[in-house]
């Protein structure tokens, strides 16, 4: 068998690439503006103090049979005692339809699956909204969506206040003191050192979502002052930007008294043992969210019932959550959309674009269960290339010549202009939802600029033209464009989540578009966590991903716009060495995000942003494949729920609507909780009690 050579023939490859390339500017065309969509439902703008503030009340309440059954019965102090000195209270007047009654449970349905609660030592717990309601941070940013543009900045959260000093090195933040995991033990600095020191600065830890040190700042140190008081020092003058990264998913502190004894810091446990030592089947883990897991039926369903030491109430002092418990059933993504719209769920992020003409004619019938709220166009799909040269993910000979060709901007260009996005669009939903998407930031959204936004349109024959200019010729006459000197056929694997029909769907036509271009796109789909794990391992040649916020909101996960650090981009990361061979574009993008994050000043942020959207739609940094706007699935029943509320801007809906003040009036309320007037037991324990 005839050993396959993947030679690019180096110097000589780029020096015929100049010679014979056509004119960027001769690529380059009018991008056609997104169509009209008129059904999208817009948010109240409010201030933040309109939301929340933290003061003593003069009194509290709680369920009456929490009362009668536990704290009467002497198994658990009064309310008060379980509440902090100074609770977080909701304002009456942002919330929706007021003060609401305790009862009833909403039923989520998820296409994840749970790996265990060690959320901060990088398990995932399904998704879906499990993490999203366990997990309470320093800052919150998911109601943001409602905040005034111009007085736009994180929420007080588990930090219910903090200052700067003068030269804005230094930021001093105060926890809720007197905060409480769900299991009574007492929340404070011991919980976020622990997170800080044995998890963001350790490098054997990933806690999920990918918090990495450079996420607060190069250099950045934190420190704890007293049991709650914590201060930052920053290489940088007011990074306010910050404030945003101490929200989800990066600044969620774990409960130490319960995960520390198993750090291998602390035991003679491994690495992987620490992150395994809390598998789904261990239950009322401590939390600081509203519910706490109680029951979980593998495949099946998890079940969480409402946290008796949550530390937020409203004006009239009822102790939140309203809603008693909350069910995962443990499906499809698709199936949550179903059974959304049928009734027999209750909640959906509808974001599988082939999904939206059944749910929109349901949803349109008097005796629909459910209504359908729909958000701006913030759900974009991109074609993402590893751009990674000298190792990470360890390619073999044939990766490594993928990855060259990945680093050069007429390769990335010829798969650009080759793809017909309007069909791309179409093949998911007909009608006015997708827009042809370039890539970058999102039309529609705070700093995206037209002007600053270089579209390649499709144009097939100049892509065959570009890659000519490459020397890959089909040599064997297969179809298939070879590596120059008679090399192996260009074969490049296409990674995407086999757990959404739109990601398969887009990486199938992707396929299918690049067919005449002669090159051989294979598909390896895997399902959510197997294909987050060989994202960010850099195990892939190219992937067909849905973005994060920080494409649509900027300000949250900033860092991670560009490879500002060795573990924080997603498709550049350092190799095991911690070298990363940044392109000389992806320079300048790195330096525009540093800048950004340290500019307080509006106009000069917008400018900053058009900048980057220049530099990374002119080098085709991804190739954005199609943009569409998501919708709210929820069902009538519930109340309190925020107008506008996106289903991704700043985070997902799960955070956005604030779910610990979401009530059922009594007269609508149904009866499926599993485990009626229970709460948690104790930390691994059998279940409710
Ligand atoms: C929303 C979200 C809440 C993760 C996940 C999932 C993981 C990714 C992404 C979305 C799911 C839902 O998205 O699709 O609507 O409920 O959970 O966390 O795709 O595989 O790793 O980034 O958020």
């Amino acid at each position: 068998m005839r050993k396959h050579t993947y030679a690019l023939g180096g110097a000589g490859l780029l020096l015929s690439v100049s010679m014979l390339a056509i004119p960027a500017q001769e690529l380059t065309g009018e991008l056609p503006d997104p169509p009209e969509f008129a059904a999208q439902s817009e948010p109240i703008f409010v201030s933040v103090g309109d939301i929340q503030e933290f003061k003593a009340l003069p009194e509290y309440h709680e369920p009456d049979w929490v009362t009668s059954k536990y704290v009467d019965a002497g198994t658990l102090p009064p309310v008060a005692e379980r509440l902090p000195k100074e609770p977080l209270v909701y304002k009456t007047a942002n919330m929706p339809d007021g003060i609401g009654v305790y009862g009833d449970t909403m039923r989520h349905v998820i296409g994840g699956r749970p790996e265990g609660w060690n959320y901060i030592g990088g398990q995932a717990q399904g998704w879906g909204g499990i993490d999203i309601g366990l997990s309470e941070c320093l800052t919150r940013t998911g109601p943001l969506f409602m905040i005034k543009a111009e007085e736009l900045e994180p929420l007080p959260n588990l930090a219910k206040g903090w200052e700067w000093s003068e030269d804005g090195k230094q930021l001093t933040m105060h926890l809720v003191e007197g905060a409480k995991w769900s299991d009574g033990d007492a929340f404070d600095t011991e919980d976020v050192m622990f997170y800080w020191d044995d998890h963001i600065m350790d490098p054997n830890v990933s806690p999920l979502n990918g918090g990495t040190p450079e996420t607060f700042g190069q250099g950045t140190t934190l420190e704890a002052i007293d049991a709650y008081t914590i201060k930052w020092t920053f290489q940088e003058a007011f990074p306010t930007q910050y404030l945003y990264a101490m929200a989800y998913g990066t600044f969620c502190p774990g409960p130490s008294h319960i995960l520390k004894p198993e750090h291998p810091k602390y035991s003679d446990n491994t690495y992987e043992q620490y992150k395994n030592a809390f598998p789904p089947e261990y239950m009322n883990i401590p939390v600081m969210g509203a519910w706490v897991p109680v029951e979980y039926r593998p495949d099946d369903i998890i079940v969480m019932r409402r946290n008796p030491y949550y530390w937020k109430v409203d004006e009239n002092g009822n102790q939140l959550p309203y809603l008693n418990e909350m069910h995962y059933r443990l499906s499809t993504w698709t199936d949550r959309d179903v059974q959304a719209v049928a009734g027999s769920g209750d909640f959906s992020n509808l974001e599988q674009a082939e999904s939206y003409v059944e749910a929109l004619r349901r949803s349109a019938e008097d005796s629909a269960p459910a209504r359908l709220q729909f958000g701006a166009r913030t759900i974009g799909y991109a074609l993402q290339m590893n751009l990674s040269g000298n190792g990470w993910g360890e390619p073999d000979d044939r990766a490594q010549s993928v990855r060259d060709l990945n680093r050069n901007l007429d390769f990335r260009k010829a798969v650009s202009i080759a793809l017909d996005r309007q069909r791309l669009g179409e093949s998911l939903v007909r009608g006015p939802f997708t827009a042809i998407y370039p890539g970058g930031l999102y039309a529609g959204t705070t700093y995206y600029d037209k002007a600053s936004t270089v579209y390649y349109p499709f144009n097939l024959e100049a892509a065959n033209g570009l890659l000519d200019g490459l020397g890959l010729a089909d040599t064997d006459a297969n179809g298939v464009r070879n590596f120059p000197d008679g090399g192996a056929d260009v074969e490049i694997t296409l990674l995407a989540n086999s757990d959404y029909g739109t990601d398969t769907n887009l990486a199938e036509g992707v396929m299918a578009q690049l067919e005449p271009l002669g090159l051989r796109v294979i598909a390896n789909f895997q399902s959510g966590t197997a294909r987050d794990d060989m994202a960010a391992a850099g195990q892939f040649d190219w992937q067909v991903a849905r973005q994060g916020a920080e494409l649509v909101s900027v300000v949250q996960g900033t860092a991670a716009l560009a490879p500002t650090g060795p573990r924080i981009h997603t498709f550049h990361r350092a190799n095991a060495d911690g070298e990363l061979d940044l392109l000389p574009f992806e320079e300048e993008l790195v330096a525009l995000v540093n800048k950004f994050v340290t500019t307080s000043d509006n106009a000069e942020r917008a400018d900053i942003m058009k900048q980057y959207q220049r530099i990374f739609t002119e080098n085709v940094y991804s190739v954005g494949l199609t943009q569409y706007p998501g919708a709210l699935i929820i069902n009538k029943r519930f109340a309190n729920i925020p107008a506008g509320s996106p289903i991704m801007m700043f985070n997902w809906a799960e955070d956005n609507i604030i779910r610990e003040r979401v009530f059922v009036p009594e007269d609508r309320q149904g009866s499926y909780e599993l485990h009626p007037e229970t709460l948690p037991g104790e930390p691994g324990g059998a279940g409710p009690v």
